[in-house]
């Protein structure tokens, strides 16, 4: 039978989440129309980032088009194109993005009530290489849509009503929590549609790989300094650990996700909060662990519970598999 090649009855990402949202009685499909949207910024970016190589190659990219306007940096583009989408959904209040300074309070007339944060392209020092990028983004739901107020993208991870990430890689794979449970959906490209390959993602227990930028060692604090040396040189008799460090938090956090093991951006002497942000990096990789099973560790407490103070702070982050992280804290702790 031929047709049993086919597939017919395809779970989209419209469509699981439309099941989801069906078990709220409350819900008016809101949140559907405004991961559509989010949907199709992942789209155009993977579509663009895809292109990057060869717009280089045919003569493209640096160079001023017909207008005499230089070419967009693809950050850039991908911040305006989610930007958009997003405040073209109807459903958004507040917009914080890693590319701008300021929040976005979008106007009266297309309000919603979610506040969405995001980093459009995370990791893009690594474009130019063909190395795996991604979108990162979490949603909150704001008090009042009437008065939207910077409190509203200040709240705690815990408080996300969703978070995920689209990674540009080998293929584009988008994987989502909306608080129960984490999904992997990947894009069918000559669908264009994102199709459910990774049901109910749950991280393993215990890993046996470690990824951090070790060429910061001499900056490290005690427990992150013995953590990594017992990854290495374990005592209890079991193996080392793998290191595994790509440098595109979207691909390092997806294999950690997927295969188990640790990921970490410790603070240092030189950046006593870390690098990573915690609105739109810290948050939504965060809230996706514990989703899967996993812990989110920030050196002090758990990262979910951390109330940032301005929208682009920074912190330390431990994140990955349950016993793997709880090392860490145990590590921590003793330092007290
Ligand atoms: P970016 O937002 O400037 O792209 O930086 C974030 C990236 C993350 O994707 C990655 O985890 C980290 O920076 C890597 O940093 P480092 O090069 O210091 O190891
Ligand atoms: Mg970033």
């Amino acid at each position: 039978h031929s047709a049993d090649a086919y597939r017919t009855d395809l779970m989209t990402i419209t469509r699981f989440v439309l099941n989801e949202q069906s078990k709220h009685a409350e819900s008016r499909g809101d949140f559907t129309i405004l991961l559509s949207h989010i949907v199709l910024g992942c789209k155009f970016v993977c579509s663009a980032v895809n292109k990057a190589g060869l717009a280089k190659l045919i003569g493209l990219a640096g160079e001023t088009n017909v207008q005499g306007e230089e070419q967009k940096k693809l950050d850039v583009l991908s911040n305006e194109v989610f930007v958009k989408a997003l405040v073209s959904s109807g459903r958004t209040c507040i917009l914080v993005s890693e590319e701008d300074e300021l929040a976005i309070v979008v106007e009266p007339s297309k309000r919603g009530k979610y506040c969405v944060v995001f980093d459009p392209l995370d990791g893009s020092s690594n474009i130019d290489c063909g190395v795996s990028i991604g979108t990162i983004f979490g949603i909150y739901m704001i008090k009042d849509h009437s008065e939207p107020k910077l409190e509203d993208a200040l709240q705690p991870g815990k408080n996300m009503v969703a978070a995920g990430y689209c990674m540009y890689g080998s293929s584009c794979t988008l994987v989502l929590s909306t608080g129960s449970g984490v999904n992997g959906f990947t894009l069918d490209p000559s669908l264009g549609e994102f199709i459910l390959t990774h049901p109910e993602i749950k991280i393993p227990k215990k890993g046996k790989i470690y990824s951090v930028n070790e060429g910061n060692a001499r900056n490290w604090d005690a427990p992150t300094a013995k953590y990594v040396e017992k990854c290495k040189f374990p005592k209890d008799g079991s193996s080392a650990k793998s290191l595994r460090y790509i440098g595109s938090m979207v691909a390092d956090v997806h294999r950690t996700l997927l295969y188990g093991g640790i990921f970490l951006y410790p603070a240092d002497k030189k950046s006593p909060n870390g690098k990573l942000r915690v609105l739109y990096e810290v948050f939504p990789m965060s809230f996706l662990m514990e989703q899967a099973g996993g812990q989110a560790f920030t050196g002090k407490e758990r990262a979910l519970d951390l109330v940032p103070k301005k929208i682009h702070e920074r912190s330390p982050i431990f994140l990955g598999s349950y016993d793997d992280v709880e090392e860490v804290k145990a590590l921590y702790a003793e330092e007290q």
